[in-house]
């Protein structure tokens, strides 16, 4: 099945695609080289397929389909591939405001759901699975919290003002079934009997049982849903995860942007928190001494939200005081000289305080949902799922648990450091 014009790839068949469309092609190095290419299937993600095409002189390109399922499913769990478009229009969109951070696109083709981009050559890893090995990668926060300013201030009303905003959302669409997909594994199933969910069995059956009649993360999980489904403020990944993030100890790359919709600036930010603390419970599960790591992990959290606050605000003085009525934070109100009255400076500051503090107090929300998820729901996360023993594992897992659990019930009182003190204090 699939679109008209759609087969699915293989191996072989990839490289007489590539060889097909001059641009693959020429990024391969032209076509006449095709005895010398071959192609690898590397997908790892839940949902698609990823193959590395080789020249063989060294050059490489990726070709990520997506079939009309889930993969980690099967054809069981039908999914549009519509999602391939959304992605490759995010990555595109994010290129565009942060092109250090985002790999190129050379080619989307509709009816074969596919994306052509760059390689991201060795050795750029998978970043939870170089967290999971044990490194440190000292530009990460900085990197990431660029990443989030500059992607979720560009697209949201602040940098292009209302009306563009609600052409830009008209215009990228919904993602419908992806943010479906979405209500349904992050904000519901956790929380009710759900043939998809799984935990660490029998040692966290009780905490599985506990989260389904606790009325109060209910109501939390609830309003952050309501969120994510009516606050179309920027253009999110959607799903930024350290699985969607490629880097080495000196470049971040972030991939995978096919969940990207117009929705809460906290959405994206908690998810990538919430990765950095499962993370971080889950260093008691493994050997050797990771006291280095754990705290390199803390101070990330630290780090990725001070550099995500200083360069959105830096963004929003630069850019953000707009001329006209359509401008989110309007001349008229905070631009002394375009006629603002009072002390149009002080007001900015107050106006842009309280912005960061609901964007912190969202992204700790959404962070408790996405490491609660991560122990009960359909995915799961290799950090965890690598410790083999099951109670040490349910031991980190139960910590994560009640770390999620408060960051959802007392995000609004949290700053960043409390956040983190809570982590240490549940580990201790
Ligand atoms: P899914 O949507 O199924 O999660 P991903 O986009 O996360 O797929 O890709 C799956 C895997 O393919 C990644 O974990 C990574 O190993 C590899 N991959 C994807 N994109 C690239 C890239 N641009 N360069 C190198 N490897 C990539
Ligand atoms: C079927 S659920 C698959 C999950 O993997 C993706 O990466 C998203 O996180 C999604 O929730
Ligand atoms: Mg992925
Ligand atoms: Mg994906
Ligand atoms: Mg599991």
């Amino acid at each position: 099945s699939g679109p008209p014009g759609f087969v699915a790839l293989d191996c072989d068949t990839v490289l007489d695609y590539c060889a097909a469309k001059p641009e693959v092609a020429a990024a391969l190095g032209g076509a006449e080289g095709r005895g010398a290419w071959s192609a690898k299937e590397v997908g790892d993600g839940n949902i698609n397929f990823v193959y590395i095409v080789s020249n063989g002189a060294g050059g490489a390109i990726i070709v990520k389909q997506g079939l009309p399922f889930v993969r980690v499913v099967g054809e069981s769990w039908p999914l549009t591939q519509e999602r391939v478009r959304y992605e490759a229009e995010a990555l595109m969109i994010a290129h565009g405001y942060c092109p250090q951070h985002v790999p190129e696109v050379h080619l989307y083709d509709a009816p074969m759901s596919v994306i052509v981009m760059r390689y991201l050559e060795p050795p750029h890893i998978i970043l939870r699975g170089g967290i999971i090995a044990g490194t440190v990668y000292p530009k990460l926060a900085a990197h990431v919290g660029e990443y989030l300013a500059t992607t979720l201030f560009g697209s949201s009303a602040l940098a292009i003002g209302c009306e563009a905003l609600r052409k830009a959302r008209q215009a990228f669409g919904q993602n419908e079934d992806m943010c479906a997909l979405t209500e349904q594994v992050i904000f519901t199933e956790p929380y009710a009997k759900a043939d998809n969910n799984h935990w660490t069995s029998p040692q966290l059956d009780d905490a599985a049982a506990a989260l389904r009649t606790d009325s109060e993360l209910k109501s939390a999980i609830c309003s952050l849903k309501r969120r994510f489904a009516c606050d179309g403020a920027a253009l999110l990944h959607g799903d930024l995860h350290t699985g969607s993030i490629m880097c080495t100890e000196s470049t971040t790359f972030v991939i995978d942007h096919e969940f990207a919709f117009y929705g809460p600036l906290g959405f994206d930010i908690g998810a990538f928190l919430a990765n950095l603390f499962l993370a971080y419970f889950a260093q008691d599960g493994y050997e050797g001494d990771r006291s280095s790591q754990r705290e390199w992990l803390l101070a990330c959290v630290k780090e990725t939200w001070a550099t995500f606050e200083r360069r959105f605000v830096q963004l929003w003085d630069e850019r953000g005081v707009s001329a006209g009525n359509a401008g989110l934070t309007p001349a008229a109100l905070y631009d002394a000289g375009a006629g603002a009255e009072g002390d149009a400076a002080a007001a900015l500051r107050a106006h842009q305080a309280a912005y960061m503090r609901e964007v912190l107090t969202d992204s700790f929300g959404y962070a408790g949902a996405k490491m609660t998820r991560r122990v009960v729901g359909i995915a799961h996360v290799a950090d965890l799922e690598s410790i083999k023993d099951q109670d040490a594992r349910a031991r980190c897992e139960r910590r994560a648990l009640a770390c999620g659990r408060r960051f959802m019930l007392e995000a609004k009182e949290l700053s960043i450091e409390d956040a983190v003190a809570m982590a240490e204090e549940l580990r201790a």
